[in-house]
């Protein structure tokens, strides 16, 4: 992605993901924006967005992070919320044998103890494969990849959701389903 895509696409994380209100907007109870008044509302102030980029974003966006509703119409990030009464409205999924968590070596005594915690998020984020957990570790450091034994979780009661973008999401991960390195 270009500089104007990654910034495009991190002011719409904040919009869509955290703060709306930045822009004077508020996310319907499913996370999603009318596209016309989100421009219109960012351009007032001073974020210079147009339909085009917009579209771009989504289209060449490195994770997904963002889908259109079927008319074109709307809006919203496929996952990564802490506005807390977002529901995107998934389905329960049975999660393969095993999930990855990336994180980094300073927040493992605290995991050890309490499990993974969702903390400013509404989920707890893993992954399917190592590598881009390893990836989501280093955006703080030196990644640790964490093991999640979610059939084993699954099987105990505890409810799995998919994104649209492929990304697990968990309510929390109690420490008996985690392997640490
Ligand atoms: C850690 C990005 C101490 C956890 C990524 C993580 C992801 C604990 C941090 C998405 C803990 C939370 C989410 C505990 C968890 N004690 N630390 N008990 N439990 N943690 O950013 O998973 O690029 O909310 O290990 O790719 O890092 O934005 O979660 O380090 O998919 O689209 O607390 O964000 O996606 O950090 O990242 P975050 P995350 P985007």
């Amino acid at each position: 992605m270009n500089k104007n895509l990654i910034s495009t696409s991190k002011f719409l994380s904040l919009i869509l993901r955290h703060k709306p209100e930045t822009i004077g907007m508020q996310l319907d109870a499913d996370g999603w924006l009318d596209i016309n008044s989100l421009i219109e509302n960012a351009n007032k102030r001073g974020n210079n967005i147009s339909l085009e980029l917009l579209h771009e974003v989504v289209a060449a966006n490195d994770k997904q992070r963002f889908a259109l509703s079927e008319n074109g119409l709307r809006i919203r990030a496929n996952q990564g919320h802490s506005l807390p009464d977002i529901d995107l409205r998934l389905l329960p999924t049975t999660p393969p044998n095993l999930l990855f968590h990336g994180t980094v070596a300073q927040f493992l005594p605290s995991i050890r103890e309490q499990g993974l915690q969702k903390r400013s998020r509404n989920h707890v984020h893993l992954s399917s494969d190592q590598e881009t957990a390893t990836k989501v570790g280093m955006r703080r450091g030196k990644p640790v990849v964490l093991s999640i034994a979610s059939a084993d979780m699954h099987n105990a009661g505890y409810r799995f959701f998919l994104s649209a973008n492929h990304v697990w999401l968990v309510d929390s991960v109690p420490i008996e389903f985690i392997e640490f390195p």
